[in-house]
């Protein structure tokens, strides 16, 4: 934890050199405002430095690695910084649906499990999909509601408010676990969460899986399907992630400054930032 707080340190100060003039003494609140858009600015990167240091490291992503550990509180001029990370590959990509129909099952699943109605997951299909075709016999094109169809990948999950027989119940109840990735992804069974593990098949259980986590990373799909004796499809499975969401909190006097970044990890290390909220939400 001390390692990663220097580092936090040191990656914040050196993306912050330039700046330094401007962050003496003056303190109106647009200034405050500036200084906490480069402190969370420093933050991301700082953010992107452990993500591309960790692929040097290793091939797998699990929770014990320095990533999945966040910065409690890091004491700044007038105030502190504060971050965490998480695998947005721990949980089911809509985007993953119309070319996997495993993925399809797991979000059904995931619904009854949750006890949220799976009868908009037509619709769903038709909002992603680029066909003016109505799925039978709960799916919905064009004219639905005073919304147009996207008829693209989903950008951003609360896009689902706009499909049809999507309450805004059924939506919180679940966010935590689904996500809209650029790309088909796996969900990586090393940080996925035990509801979404038990989206993966009829009856299975929870507590044999983080037992068998718990004492060691899967190192790949086969081994923890081999451990576990269950019978799961290792479609869309992973034991590493390329996208990651860094969340940071920046706190000046009153003032609390946060962003919320999707991070691209490439298989070389390479990271880039996918899209980005940034300001006092
Ligand atoms: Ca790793
Ligand atoms: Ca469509």
């Amino acid at each position: 934890m001390a390692i990663l707080v220097v580092v936090a340190a040191t990656a914040i100060s050196v993306s912050m050199i330039h700046d330094e003039a401007f962050l003496i003494r003056k303190t109106s609140r647009v200034q405050l405002l500036d200084r906490a858009r480069l402190y969370a600015l420093g933050l991301e990167d700082w953010a992107r430095l452990i993500l591309k240091r960790d692929q040097d490291d290793s091939d797998v992503d699990d929770l014990s690695e320095d990533w999945a550990f966040g910065v409690p509180g890091l004491p700044i001029e007038a105030g502190y910084l504060a971050g965490f990370m998480q695998d947005e590959q721990s949980k089911i990509n809509l985007n993953n649906l119309l070319e996997s129909e495993e993925s399809v099952k797991r979000l059904t699943r995931l619904c009854n499990n949750l006890d949220v109605d799976p009868v908009f997951i037509p619709a769903l299909l038709d909002w992603i999909d680029e066909d003016l075709d109505v799925r039978y016999p709960d799916g919905a094109e064009e004219h639905y509601d005073t919304y147009r169809v996207a008829n693209r990948k989903i950008a951003d999950i609360s896009e689902l408010l706009l499909v049809k027989n999507v309450t805004t119940e059924m939506y919180q109840q679940l966010k935590p676990y689904i996500t809209a990735l650029p790309t088909t992804t796996g969900i990586n069974i090393n940080t996925m969460s035990e509801t979404v593990f038990m989206t993966l098949g009829e009856d299975l259980n929870s507590e044999t899986f983080i037992q068998e986590r718990e004492e060691e990373s899967f190192t790949s799909v086969q081994q923890f399907i081999e451990r576990l004796q269950i019978p799961v499809e290792e479609a869309d499975l992973a034991v590493s992630t390329e996208y990651f969401v860094a969340n940071g909190q920046v706190v000046q006097g009153d003032l609390e400054y946060n962003f919320e970044t999707l991070i691209h990890r490439s298989n070389e290390g390479v990271t880039a930032v996918i899209s980005r909220s940034l300001g006092l939400f």
